[in-house]
């Protein structure tokens, strides 16, 4: 690498909206040179081209305003809540001139090509017009919602009437009055534009592809709490806005919609309609983005205002939003939007019932009726996050093309950079919170981040950085980990590229949190830039790693946990330790509603034993599932496992006998499996009784449980029965060797430790009596012939280790087995039913597992 020809620049950016004009900035306070390339002819971006009338920021203005110039902070002030797009655009005017930041900005510039020379290090960006420029490091400052998309319509050139996109709006303004007007399209720009139209026109007519979502914006003054809010401590609610989810310091809510009663969500749900206010919509409750159930009573309540707003009734029903929940399409914040319909001249066509079927020289055909426009307003939206980035031929390393590495999706390490295009950021790239965030607090993260990273380079005689493939398929994962457990996927969204015909289904922006997301990037700079390849003349240096390997809902669980600051478990006294694990367990989601629980007892070989039948909601007989719960010999019960169990006899569609063996360290080693044993036997027995087939039946258990699952089969190998079908071993214990690499890996911080398991052993089992193969079945001499298994372990527990072992050891000795490494998964978090949503796919597995051994067929529903 020669790095020693000097470009005309350090960096070159595109775009002079809110990301360009602070990116410049930021570059010269740090003493690079930088210039901004922009193809309108003046600063504002977004905000120069979207002149519709009624366009406003959605999020507030305090909000969505700089943080970075305190002085700035104070000398502006916005004249409403949600301020206008000539205001908005006047404050980065403003900007612009107190920072001087138009003479490194050349306007109506539109860049065609960015190269990467290899050889030199360096870009060479080439015009529209064919002027030249280099630079050592590039940047797209071109923003989220900048590319127009066509509207894909047939016929859109016949038209001899006015034609008009929202998105790039006549300067000088448009009088309608008079005129009959059609506006395509009810995303944010037609529910925002449509009312002022309406005011001027004579008649105006909408043509509505997909009903959208929207809350009246209750716009008006500076609300003085807030404006309180912010001037009392200016610093502090920034940097709050800084670590919140969303880019607004708002006060997370932690109850799921369906914990409170109707009347108290319609409650709340008032609250939230009366604040006007768009990431109040999602926030009402913890759950609304992850649980359709939740999401369908805010999806009624918006549809019962618009039926109360609306006056005919069956515009009111086509206003109506269906088949998409509330907040995975972008909702949206309007003056006036459904009042709008009440008034005589306009008119609401709904394309799902009549579609179009051209654009005429008149106006527009649908399939039935043939419409006469004077003007034809295109509100039809863009080729969101990725449309402006491949608009410009972005050629990398080894001449590879952005836009083809980029056909089946982005692929970014924190939405900042991507493999093979050394030295290029996005701001507010794909895979970053962006869209789903306050943009203008992630364009100041990203911006600083830039800015610090450069500083970084330049003072470590560096000079060329890239992502690694292993940060990139890392962040990418994570990425699509945080989206697939809310309901955003679902949706046909611009978030998912669908409005784009041929555009590629993957969710683009990051879902997991701007608090989240800073606190990935900032440890991605701490630990020597993580994920990053970094060179400089003669010296290169590399950590390579994944940022974030957790899964997204683990690692709140986690979070959550280290919140209670709680002594470590093996510090407690049995007892305590049994009254903590009740109390934590109470605290969790039921699980799945089925057929029929009962608590019976059964005769173990030392008196009575304990245990909980769950019973499926379908006709019977059914196959039987024993199962045995976790918690270390010591802990746990019935009630400890019960959602699990729950979820486990719904999946399986089988009966679930949850048996509550001794526990030590009353009962010590081999109560517990002798006591397992005998139920299974039992059971065995007297399946018919229990309303189960005789002869299906399966052994099943998590952690110690399983531990007993699996020395209980041998047990019945070795006996001559009962006959077990299957053995289903989730998290096993198999070994008492407590030197494994899992146990060192995940010692700590992932809820079961390595000193924890000492502890149960401790109390289980005397030193002599662990390597005995009923307290290590590990250790059995023998393993061939027994049940086929499925053995599911997780990536971060101690137990990994010997649960592989055991899977292996069994398939050597010729039995059938299959194992399911859970990704990104803690000791407890797959029978954390109802809490961690990311587990479902795997509990999903071993019910499909069970109906295996059982040789059924899974039940219709699931
Ligand atoms: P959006 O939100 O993408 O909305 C575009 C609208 O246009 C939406 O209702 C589309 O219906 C409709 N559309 C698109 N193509 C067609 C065709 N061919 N026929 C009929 N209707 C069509 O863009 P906006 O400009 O409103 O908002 C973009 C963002 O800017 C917004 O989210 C804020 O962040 C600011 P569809 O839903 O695809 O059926």
């Amino acid at each position: 690498m020669t790095a020693q020809i000097k470009p005309d620049f350090d960096v070159i950016a595109v775009g002079a909206g809110f990301a360009g004009l602070y990116l410049l900035h930021r570059l010269r306070g740090l003493g690079f040179s930088a210039k901004v390339l922009e193809s309108a002819d003046d600063v504002g971006g977004t905000w120069y081209w979207n002149r519709y009338p009624g366009a406003r920021c959605d999020i507030q203005s305090i909000d969505y305003s700089y943080s970075f110039d305190p002085e700035l902070e104070t000398e502006w002030q916005w004249s409403e809540r949600y301020a206008t797009q000539p205001e908005i655009l006047r404050y980065l005017e403003h900007v612009a001139h107190k920072h001087d930041l138009r003479r490194d900005i050349q306007f109506s510039t539109r860049v065609e090509v960015a190269k990467w020379d290899a050889d030199a290090s360096l870009w060479h960006i080439r015009s529209e017009a064919g002027e030249e420029f280099s630079c050592r490091f590039y940047v797209m400052a071109s923003g989220c919602l900048s590319q127009p998309k066509a509207p894909e319509i047939e016929g859109t050139d016949r038209f001899h009437g006015e034609v008009y996109y929202t998105s790039s709006w006549p300067h000088e303004g448009v009088d309608f009055s008079g005129k009959r007007v059609a506006v395509i399209g009810t995303g944010s720009s037609g529910i925002q534009s449509i009312p002022l139209i309406a005011e001027q026109a004579q008649a105006l007519t909408v043509f509505q592809r997909t009903a959208n979502y929207s809350i009246p914006a209750h716009n008006g003054p500076m609300p003085t709490e807030k404006l309180a809010q912010l001037e009392g401590d200016r610093a502090l609610y920034r940097e709050a806005a800084r670590w919140s989810r969303a880019g607004v310091p708002i006060e997370p809510n932690e109850e799921g919609a369906m914990q409170v009663s109707a009347e108290e969500r319609q409650r709340r749900y008032e609250a939230m309609w009366g604040a006007g206010e768009l990431l109040g919509i999602a926030g009402a409750f913890s759950d609304l983005l992850v649980d359709p159930v939740s999401n369908e009573t805010l999806c009624e309540f918006v549809r019962d205002k618009i039926r109360a707003t609306v006056q005919d009734q069956a515009t009111a029903e086509l206003l109506c939003p269906r088949g998409h929940f509330i907040g995975t399409k972008r909702p949206c914040l309007d003056s006036n939007y459904y009042q709008t319909y009440n008034l005589p001249h306009v008119r609401l066509v709904d394309l799902r019932e009549h579609p179009i079927s051209s654009i005429t020289e008149q106006g527009i055909d649908t399939s039935d009726e043939t419409f006469e426009f004077d003007a034809i307003v295109y509100a039809t939206g863009f080729d969101a996050m990725t449309g402006a980035i491949v608009a410009v031929d972005i050629v990398g390393r080894d001449d590879l093309s952005l836009a083809d590495k980029w056909a089946n999706g982005p692929q970014t390490y924190l939405g900042l950079m991507t493999v093979g295009f050394p030295n290029f950021f996005t701001i507010t790239g794909p895979g970053s919170p962006s869209v789903l965030s306050n943009m203008t607090v992630s364009i100041e993260q990203h911006v600083e981040w830039i800015g610090d990273c450069l500083s970084y380079l330049s003072s470590n005689g560096l000079d060329v950085i890239e992502p690694t493939e292993t940060a990139e398929a890392g962040w990418l994962q994570h990425v699509n980990d945080c989206a697939d457990i809310t309901l955003y996927p679902r949706a046909d969204s611009w978030y998912m590229g669908a409005n784009v015909p041929g555009k590629p289904r993957v969710f683009l922006p990051y879902v997991g949190g701007v608090d989240t997301y800073r606190g990935a990037c900032d440890e991605v700079v701490s630990r020597d830039y993580l994920g990053f390849r970094l060179q400089g003349p003669g010296k290169q240096q590399c950590n390579d790693g994944v940022v974030r390997r957790i899964q997204p809902d683990v690692a709140l669980v986690l979070e959550f946990i280290d919140s209670l600051a709680l002594p470590p478990m093996e510090s407690l006294s049995v007892d305590d330790a049994r009254a903590f694990s009740i109390a934590m367990a109470a605290e969790r989601p039921a699980g799945p509603e089925i057929g029929e629980i009962i608590d019976k007892v059964l005769p173990g070989p030392v008196g009575e034993l304990c245990y909980r039948l769950y019973r499926p909601d379908t006709p019977g007989p059914h196959p039987i599932v024993a199962y045995f719960h976790g918690g270390g010999w010591v802990l746990g019960g019935a009630d400890s496992d019960d959602p699990f169990c729950r979820d486990l006899c719904a999946q399986s569609d089988s009966i679930v006998v949850s048996i509550n063996y001794r526990h030590a360290p009353e009962d010590k080693f081999p109560a517990a499996p002798n006591d397992g044993f005998a139920a299974v036997q039992w059971i065995a027995d007297n399946a018919g009784m229990l309303g189960g087939i005789p002869g299906q039946l399966a052994v099943a258990g998590w952690s110690a449980g399983a531990n007993i699952a699996a020395v209980v089969s041998q047990m019945a190998r070795d006996g001559g029965g009962p006959g077990i079908v299957g053995q289903l071993l989730l998290n096993p214990v198999t070994d008492c060797d407590l030197t494994r690499q899992s146990y060192i890996d995940n010692a700590d911080g992932f809820v079961l430790t390595t000193a924890l398991m000492q502890w149960f052993w401790d109390h289980y089992a005397d030193s002599a009596d662990r390597v005995d193969p009923r307290a290590s079945p590990l250790r059995a001499s023998d393993l061939s012939n027994l049940p086929p298994a499925l053995v599911v372990t997780s990536e971060f527990d101690p137990l990994c280790d010997e649960g592989i072992a055991y899977a292996e050891a069994m398939s050597n000795a010729g039995v059938s087995v299959r194992h399911i490494s859970a990704r990104g998964q803690i000791h407890t978090s797959l029978t954390a039913v109802g809490v961690v949503l990311s587990g479902a796919p795997v509990r999903k597995e071993m019910g499909a597992a069970l109906l295996e051994f059982f040789g059924t067929a899974p039940p219709s529903e699931l």
